[in-house]
């Protein structure tokens, strides 16, 4: 079989096996051509290569390239002060009401340039790309007026041609209302103008709604997903995050990708994200960080056959966590997640929140070639640890990524 390139002597969690396991090959093959998967398999089943190159992974594992399926990567200056004052006893909710919270990263965001975020936020992006990510949503949220939205959305396509890494953007413009602003006036201009000119110039394939009571009610949200679909976009939701609101169960009667968080979500919710094919993002890195007490219904999701997809919600006030490996050992230590729900968490279920699961998230035949290349003995290594890195290479689209 005539290839680009063969990876040989590896193991394969090719997470393409019946159920939701890991579906491990030892001492498998990959081979790639023009940045697509042709063959994955056991050696000792494998065709003969005729490739133009042959990398010999020693013994290694070799997974999906990682995919962070919920950030807001992009923003200007960060919240330890805030940090300090929860130390003091503040709550999240405390200084969001005191006009802290997003909408501190929303006056700092304002007032960067396209160069200033993107000088930002690069590092942030670097780090999570040497921990094997090849894929990451980005979202948008701290501007709250359409020109910085789109300031913010025309940053992360810029990370995504500066970087070998693919850029999924989201437009949450339904984020926090901005200072001065009547809530409903605000999203009737979401709704109207933004979202509006947001798909007309394709910054972002997806809409995204805080919806909670220190942010924007369920018919408000309902309202966006209206819009959203009037304008050809996905729709995902922050939903229970901090109460029932119902937001997960609204966001799946519109077809939504992902409701996120769903720390308070319900039965009701849980049933309706099932009959939509909704997946349910969990975060543990805000869970962790806001010393957050309420457990997502995991075991009810898991019964109910919803998937579940991990990511780090990377953001200055809830989770500044740039790190999937900590982020898995989180939902394994915090959420009681096994070890291949961890990795499945952040690779073919992240895919499927991104609307992209015959795409990307597993070692298969067709999909794309993003691979990451770790120096460890078993997967568990990859959820176990914390804060140690065993990556050993990165591969996106086929080609080495640093
Ligand atoms: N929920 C969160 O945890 C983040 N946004 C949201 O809707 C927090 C974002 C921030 O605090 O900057
Ligand atoms: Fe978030």
């Amino acid at each position: 079989m005539r290839c680009d390139t063969v990876w040989y002597n590896a193991h394969l969690m090719t997470l393409d096996a019946a159920g939701n396991g890991l579906g491990v090959i030892r001492d498998g093959v990959v081979a790639s051509v023009q940045g697509h998967i042709v063959h994955v398999g056991p050696a000792s089943a494998a065709p003969v290569f005729a490739a133009d190159e042959r990398i010999d992974c020693n013994g290694r594992w070799i997974s999906p390239g990682l995919i962070d399926c919920h950030t807001h990567l992009v923003y200007a200056g960060n919240r330890a002060g805030e940090f300090e004052q929860r130390l003091q006893g503040a709550s999240y909710a405390d200084i969001a009401r005191a006009g802290g919270g997003i909408v501190s990263t929303v006056r700092a965001t304002r007032a960067a340039s396209e160069a200033e975020l993107l000088a930002a936020s690069l590092p942030r992006l670097d780090a999570m790309l040497a921990e094997g990510v090849t894929t990451l949503e980005i979202k948008s949220g701290y501007g709250l007026t359409l020109v910085d939205e789109a300031k913010q959305l025309h940053v992360a396509r810029q990370l995504g041609q500066l970087r070998k890494v693919e850029v999924v953007r989201t437009f949450l413009g339904a984020h926090a209302i901005p200072p001065g602003r009547d809530g409903q006036d605000y999203i009737d201009e979401v709704c109207q103008v933004m979202i509006p000119a947001i798909a007309a110039q394709a910054l972002a394939e997806a809409v995204d709604v805080f919806c909670e009571n220190i942010a924007f009610s369920p018919a408000q949200a309902q309202q966006v997903f209206e819009a959203a679909q009037r304008h050809g976009l996905a729709i995902k939701i922050h939903a229970e995050q901090l109460s029932n609101q119902h937001g997960a169960e609204l966001a799946a009667r519109f077809g939504a990708l992902s409701a996120d968080h769903v720390e308070h979500l319900d039965d009701a919710g849980i049933a309706a994200m099932r009959t939509a094919g909704t997946t349910a993002v969990l975060l543990p890195g805000a869970f962790y960080f806001t010393r957050d007490t309420t457990l997502p219904p995991i075991g009810k999701l898991r019964e109910a056959g919803v998937a579940l997809a991990l990511a780090t919600d990377s953001n200055p006030g809830t989770s500044p966590l740039t790190s999937p490996l900590l982020a898995m050992n989180m939902a394994a230590t915090l959420f009681r997640m096994t070890v291949d729900e961890c990795i499945a968490g952040f690779t073919r279920e992240a895919a499927r929140a991104l609307g992209r699961h015959g795409r990307i998230g597993r070692l298969a035949t067709g999909l794309e070639c993003n691979l990451a290349i770790w120096n460890i003995e078993a997967p568990a290594d990859l959820v176990y640890r914390m804060g140690f890195n065993p990556l050993h290479a990165r591969v996106f689209r086929g080609e080495p990524a640093p």
